[in-house]
């Protein structure tokens, strides 16, 4: 292989060119039941689903890819023999960031499950040229570079220029009557794009199904390279810019015209592409439903529904009520969260303008929707549920009203979309509503990042795991088995002391493998409440320089956290924490009792050697506002105990491992709703009563802390003076007081490491195995493999 593609022997070779060698022989690998999946699906005209999503946060292929294929240690092994490290190798390819976070990274897992259950379905986005911002950290302040994944090239990627489509944008549209009586749009100057896709593999363990991966890229059409050539090429980066960059926001809107394009594009191109193959089995429009299924991950593709009206009405000429019937039956929405920054609304003026017969279609919609709603109920809320309201068209409201299924991620998270947030919407379509806890590939997250752990599990209980992960429970029998638990501590060690080479390495900080790695990354924003853990910092912080001899046992603060690059809160507290960095760890008399290591450019590759190492799992988010987490189901898997409160998924945590093996801490959502109702928080008043929390406080406006004046004084004044939306300064005490069990259980390491147990043998709910195929069972209603049914049970 080498030899074809470069001319040139291993003895020769180098890294590069050995892992494009070796990405070309897996893809090739691959190929056949690549093609021989498509074909079985055609040929049994298997009903398809389609997953829309504006991001997949992939992370690198080629380790997965092997272990999927059943062939990660012989290719080790063969590498070996030539004097070829594999592990340096996979360093070679870019970590493809296309996604933000949680929404992003559950859309990879969801398609590995996919393809490991044998479920026909497949992904569907944009190919961006850039993923994710690069963080840098100069001063203790983010700093934002361009990610050019593709710099290098993608072996794993095949442009397939005979399937692109052409999306319409702008232009003017009106209706005419057709002499066989359909009302037929007419276009004027609209704007051509080609949408061209280029396919990936998604492989299955363990079986020979191979899905695709579709995302588009946007280019000019050929016809238009005639035009005066400085036109030409403006045109063109226009066109471009809609593949251009993923934005940076995650649970955050910004109503930019181009995340439109961007949105209408891949919904466009997707939707033409999948009518275009079904109809390739010769099947009639009419039974699209039974045939195809196509899932709405967040609003984002909302446009979806829409857009199939359209597609159904103006090329296929089905009437409304046909059309309408047909697309309600394919499309179902996920909600991902209940935070109103979050939530999409586009200004009338800017869809109409960039998409005038989709606006036209939308208001359709919700006319017939207030019509057919008023006589059943009241006026209050249809007004409050309809999708054109107060000049924007709502895009929720759209999901919704167009989906037979619409989802919350965690059992709480749907029950408050149920009760609260889209208590309306419930009272009118109560059957639509269903819950989907979300999930994570064991694939990635424990037998690739976690190779002794896994080896250590199949040692014990056989590798029954790998395909039903709820098979983990068998692990419980070794509760009391102090031999296990000794090897559990020495694998933790062992990865942590990974971890620590690393950390030195990188940022030149030196770490303890001893101490206790207190581990929380994710996406940097006030809900998720990384102040409630620096505030705690500072107060152990604190104690020492009172006490140097105060009894705590070291610890190792980890943080990997991204900002929006507009969010300028969540930017201040960056410099914060990095700012608290160099005062702690640069003092002496701390000791090496207290450090803050704070990961540049937290990611996929990143998460996979934070988690192993990781003893604190931190998903300390106010309750009632993290959708579900999946962070702390990863870091359950890899053996850390969950300090938490009681929002998302950590509620089902809790309830399988017991209150014994978590530590919970804080308001619950009830209490925080009752707060919202009678307005009684006044964080003010924490702060002067509290003369511990005072004195923390005091330390960012104090001088303190070195280098952060204006962001120590606004972060002091959002908590102390303008009401602390999240309730840091009322959860502070109980965040000390559970921190203070976590310092007294490690020094107990049995009971630790049995704690480590219990959750690593109760995370097998938590395979997104078991996530999709719910979807499959209940939703999409697509077939599965056989055995995996008993998982449903
Ligand atoms: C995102 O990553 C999530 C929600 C959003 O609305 C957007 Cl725009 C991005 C996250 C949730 O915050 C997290 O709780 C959840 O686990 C994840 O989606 C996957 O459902």
């Amino acid at each position: 292989m080498l030899t074809e593609l470069y001319s040139m022997d291993v003895a020769q070779s180098e890294d590069t060119e050995q892992y494009f060698a070796l990405g070309n022989l897996v893809r090739s690998y691959c190929a056949k039941n690549w093609s021989s999946t498509n074909r079985l699906y055609m040929k049994k005209e298997k009903k398809q689903a389609y997953y829309f999503s504006m991001e997949f946060l992939l992370g690198r292929m080629l380790k997965s890819n092997l272990l999927n294929l059943g062939i990660l240690e012989t290719v080790r092994g063969g590498l070996k023999e030539l004097g070829i490290d594999l592990e340096k190798i996979v360093q070679i390819e870019a970590d493809p960031g296309l996604g933000n976070g949680g929404l992003g990274r559950l859309a990879a897992c969801f398609i590995d499950s996919m393809a490991t259950c044998e479920i026909p379905g497949h992904g569907n986005g944009i190919r961006f040229k850039y993923g994710l911002f690069k963080q840098k950290f100069v001063n203790g302040y983010q700093v934002e570079l361009p990610e050019n994944w593709l710099q290098n090239g993608n072996v794993w990627e095949t442009r397939r220029m005979n399937m692109a489509v052409t999306v319409s944008f702008y232009g003017k549209v009106w209706l005419e009557e057709t002499v066989n009586g359909y009302m037929l749009p007419h276009y004027e100057n609209t704007e051509r794009v080609l949408a061209v896709p280029y396919d990936t593999p998604i492989i299955g363990y363990g079986n020979n199904t191979v899905n695709t991966l579709r995302l588009w890229s946007a280019e000019l059409p050929a016809q238009d390279e005639a035009m005066d050539y400085w036109s030409y090429i403006q045109r063109r980066n226009r066109i471009e810019s809609i593949s251009e960059v993923l934005y940076p926001d995650d649970s955050n809107y910004e109503g930019r015209l181009l995340r439109l394009k961007q949105e209408y594009f891949f919904v466009s191109a997707g939707i033409q592409s999948i009518i275009r193959h079904y109809k390739k089995m010769g099947l009639s429009i009419n039974h699209l439903a039974e045939k195809v299924a196509i899932h709405i991950n967040d609003t984002h593709p909302a446009l979806c529904i829409p857009e199939l009206m359209r597609l159904l009405l103006d090329e296929e000429h089905l009437d409304w009520e046909h059309a309408w019937n047909i697309t309600i039956n394919v499309m179902s929405y996920t909600n991902h969260t209940i935070m109103s920054e979050a939530l999409e609304k586009w200004p009338i003026d800017m869809i109409s303008s960039l998409l005038p017969r989709v606006y036209q279609i939308i208001s359709e919609i919700d006319r017939r929707y207030v019509e057919k709603m008023a006589a059943l109920h009241s006026t209050g809320k249809i007004e409050r549920t309809r999708i054109i309201e107060g000049g924007h068209v709502k895009m929720a409201h759209l999901a919704i009203i167009g989906s037979h299924s619409i989802n919350g991620v965690a059992k709480l998270h749907t029950a408050i979309l149920k009760e609260k947030v889209l208590h309306d919407f419930f009272l009118i379509y109560p059957s639509r509503f269903n819950n989907k806890t979300n999930g994570i590939t064991q694939r990635r997250w424990l037998m690739l990042a976690n190779e002794p752990l896994r080896e250590l599990i199949n040692e014990k209980i056989g590798n029954d795991w790998e395909k039903t992960l709820t098979e983990l429970k068998m692990l419980k029998a070794f509760r009391n088995d102090e031999e296990t638990l000794k090897e559990l501590a020495e694998i933790k060690r062992i990865n942590k002391a990974h971890f620590a080479e690393y950390v030195l390495d990188a940022l030149k900080i030196e770490v303890d493998p001893d101490a206790i790695f207190d581990v929380q990354i994710k996406r940097l924003h006030a809900y998720k409440r990384q102040l409630l853990n620096l505030l705690h910092i500072l107060k152990l912080y604190l104690d020492l320089k009172e006490d140097p001899k105060t009894d705590i046992h070291p610890r190792v603060f980890i943080f990997g956290a991204k900002a929006a690059p507009s969010y300028t809160y969540a930017k201040e507290i960056i410099k914060l924490i990095n700012s608290v960095a160099e005062l702690i760890n640069h003092d002496a008399s701390i000791n090496n009792k207290l450090k803050i290591v704070f990961i540049e450019n937290y990611g996929v590759s990143l998460a996979e050697k934070i988690i192993p190492a990781a003893d604190v799992s931190e998903q300390i988010s106010l309750a009632s506002k993290e959708a579900s987490g999946t962070s702390n189901m990863k870091l359950m898997l890899n053996g850390a105990v969950t300090l938490a409160t009681l929002d998302g998924a950590n509620v089902e945590i809790r309830d399988r491992v017991g209150s014994e093996n978590i530590i919970i801490f804080g308001l619950t959502d009830k209490e925080v709703y009752q707060y919202y109702q009678d307005g009684s928080y006044h964080s003010h008043d924490y702060y002067e009563n509290n003369p511990v929390l005072q004195r923390v406080l005091n330390t960012l406006i104090d001088g303190t802390i070195p280098d952060a004046e204006t962001e120590g004084r606004d972060i002091f004044n959002s908590l102390v003076n303008y009401g602390d939306e999240y309730f840091v300064l009322r959860d502070f005490d109980e965040y000390v007081a559970a921190q203070k069990k976590i310092d007294k259980l490690y020094r107990d390491p049995l009971t630790w490491q049995r704690m480590a147990l219990i959750n690593i043998a109760g995370a097998g709910v938590f395979s997104s195995d078991y996530t999709v195929l719910q979807y499959a069972n209940d939703i999409w209603d697509v077939a599965y493999r056989p055995d995996a049914g008993e998982l449903l049970n």
